[in-house]
């Protein structure tokens, strides 16, 4: 495996005004999340259409849509995202990303027997300081911003990562765990992107005897524990492939890496990991540990594993693609069922100062939804006077038939009225 040092970037790789609304007493209590491992959903009836109801079981928990989506400004989260919540791909065996989920527990419950605990069900609404506080990340971070993350309200967020709840684990006396669950994040749209996904978050916290006559510092043996685990599921999931090791940076964690794969002609991150901050253990009644984390995006491990080009396709209910998996199967290679073409629509737009590329991928989704295969920018220039124009291509293909260039001029043109309108641009 080649280790690679430079620097890279993602979300949390880069350097309140109402309270106590309708609905967030319910949140609260979804807060104290209910256990795990028990219950995964039947497997015996393929995957059910996207919840067209507007009340939903999280957790044990109860969450009617206007909890989640609301016109107000301090909610930023669409009626396209509230159809994912409840969904957990993960709990379902015969979906690649539960697949993979248990192909994941089973290296840990072989080289750990009894070990780790698991956690699959725990409400992804979480409150500000679960998200972020709990795991150091700064008052101004990016990923705090409503450009990035969706609020519910100024308190409470789909969690953006699984991280959200090391501190609240550690806290109740957990020493070994697994969390695994889906998170959420306004984001760029490609194929590897997607604005909800799946993380497993993974801690082993090492009390003073264990790292005690290594001849290494904790951090030092920490480090080396947290990578050989990793490296030994890399091995226990794909056998050989193609990885290196990335020096990161997370708030979280010192030191942080991240670890790349090839696929498709292409460098993949596929996981953040490193040593927690000593101040989140502190604060969470571990005075004398130290502890490695990790945190895994299983769409994108999938991706490799079963050889699936798009990440729109885990949401798809097509036969021809959730009859190719069944569980236990790992690694079965997708047949793709055949390939419809894209088709390219460009826009140019001046831009203004609140302008951002998230905004814009929200507003394409949210009219053409997964038929939206990736938005680029292709041009960029400021003219004289300082105004700046952005020209986007859009790809729209659908992975389950042929769109019609009517279908297609209609979406464009949405497109272009509602990105007008909501972003104010100026289109040319
Ligand atoms: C985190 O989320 C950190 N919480 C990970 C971590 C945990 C670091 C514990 C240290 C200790 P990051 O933003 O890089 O880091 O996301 C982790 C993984 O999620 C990425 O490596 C990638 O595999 C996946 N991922 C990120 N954004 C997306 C997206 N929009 N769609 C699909 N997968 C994504
Ligand atoms: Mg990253």
């Amino acid at each position: 495996m080649a280790v690679v040092s430079s620097a890279h970037s993602a979300i949390f790789s880069k350097t309140s005004l109402f309270h106590h609304i309708n609905g967030f007493k319910r949140f609260s209590s979804c807060l104290p999340f209910s256990s795990s491992a028990a219950a995964s959903l039947s497997s015996k009836k393929k995957w059910r259409q996207p919840v067209a109801s507007s009340v939903l079981e999280l957790g044990g928990i109860k969450i009617a849509k206007d909890d989640v989506v609301r016109d107000d400004p301090t909610n930023n989260v669409p009626d396209t995202i509230f159809s994912k919540l409840g969904m957990q791909l993960h709990r379902r065996n015969d979906h690649p990303i539960g697949i993979l989920k248990n192909g994941i527990y089973e290296y840990f419950d072989t080289n750990y027997p009894t070990k780790f605990d698991k956690f699959d069900d725990l409400c992804p609404i979480v409150s500000v300081k679960q998200n972020f506080d709990d795991v150091l990340v700064p008052a101004d971070h990016v990923s705090r911003s409503y450009n990035d993350t969706y609020y519910v309200d100024s308190q409470t967020v789909l969690r953006c990562h699984t991280s959200a709840h090391q501190a609240e684990l550690l806290r109740r006396g957990h020493t070994h765990f697994l969390v695994t669950g889906d998170v959420y994040r306004r984001d760029s749209i490609d194929s590897t992107h997607y604005p909800v996904f799946h993380q497993m978050e993974g801690v082993r916290v090492f009390t003073p005897d264990i790292w005690e006559g290594s001849g290494l510092d904790p951090t030092s043996y920490a480090a080396e524990d947290l990578k050989k685990s990793l490296e030994g599921l890399a091995r226990h999931l794909f056998g050989a492939v193609e990885m290196r090791w990335i020096d990161a940076y997370f708030p979280f964690t010192n030191p942080s890496y991240e670890l790349e794969i090839y696929f498709k002609e292409k460098w993949m991150e596929v996981l953040g990991c490193g040593v927690m901050e000593q101040e989140i253990l502190k604060s969470n009644g571990r005075l004398d540990s130290v502890a490695w984390a990790f945190g895994l995006g299983l769409e994108r491990l999938a991706m490799v594993l079963f050889d699936i080009p798009d990440i729109r396709l885990f949401w798809t209910t097509d036969e021809r693609f959730t009859s190719q998996f069944s569980e236990g199967q790992m690694g079965v290679k997708f047949k793709p069922f055949s390939k419809y073409p894209p088709c390219y629509k460009d826009m140019s737009f001046w831009i203004n100062e609140s302008f951002t590329e998230n905004n814009l991928c929200e507003v394409i989704r949210g009219i053409a939804g997964d038929l939206v295969e990736e938005v680029s920018l292709i041009d960029n220039f400021t003219n004289k006077k300082g105004m700046t124009s952005h020209c986007y291509r859009i790809a729209y293909r659908s992975m389950e038939r042929s769109l019609t260039d009517e279908e297609i001029n209609n979406l464009q043109w949405n497109v272009r009225e509602q990105v007008q309108k909501k972003l104010n641009v100026v289109l040319r």
